[in-house]
């Protein structure tokens, strides 16, 4: 097996109390990310020009290629979770002084990046997420991709927070109240300090 489903830094019940029930993370980590990490080492073995590749590799590579167009959904979804697991916290919403500073140089306050978040997550149609990105300029953005993709393969930055707003991330807790899930994120759930530690 070339990659591997990553442990959860926290219990599958941990996250319960902020809007994150056990079963929501039974299913998503154990079973969708599970799913993706299978089919990614289902590619890897039959093509040997992505054996030996990294993540990031493959996801270069495969990109805006049609013919890989599997491959790019696995490696870019199996990419995206280990990020959002990072991206959640048992003690989450609390932002700290430097990311604080940067959000009001972005975005004019913290309620005006919290809006813009929002927004990119709630106007994403279908599945996909959204994302606190910082560009090559330094300065921060919000943006949204559609299914797999995410930041690092369209370039337009690197990935601060992200956020999973496919359907199988909120339907247990939320049903269809997207914009409740992703409001409950930004105030309760969001690592804000993963947030500032991916920095430049
Ligand atoms: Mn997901």
């Amino acid at each position: 097996m070339t990659f591997e489903l990553p442990n959860l830094s926290y219990s599958h019940s941990a996250l319960a109390e902020r809007g994150m029930s056990q079963e929501t993370l039974e299913l998503h980590h154990d079973k969708h990310h599970l799913a993706y990490v299978t089919a990614l080492n289902g590619f890897v073995e039959g093509n040997a020009d992505l054996q030996g590749k990294t993540l990031e590799q493959i996801i270069a590579l495969s990109h805006g290629d049609a013919a890989l167009a599997g491959v790019f959904n696995q490696a870019g979804q199996h990419w995206n979770h280990i990020h959002f697991w990072n991206a959640l916290s048992p003690n989450g919403g609390g932002i700290p002084g430097a990311l604080e500073a940067k959000l009001v140089e972005g975005f004019g306050s913290v309620e005006a990046f919290k809006a813009a978040f929002k927004t990119a997550a709630t106007t994403q149609f279908g599945s996909g997420w959204a994302w606190l990105i910082q560009k090559a300029d330094g300065t921060l953005a919000v943006t949204k991709t559609a299914n797999g993709v995410n930041p690092l393969a369209t370039g337009e930055g690197t990935a601060l927070l992200g956020l999973d707003v496919w359907e199988h991330s909120y339907y247990v807790d939320f049903r269809n109240r997207r914009p409740d899930y992703v409001s409950n994120f930004l105030d309760n759930l969001a690592n804000y300090e993963f947030a500032e530690a991916n920095l430049a």
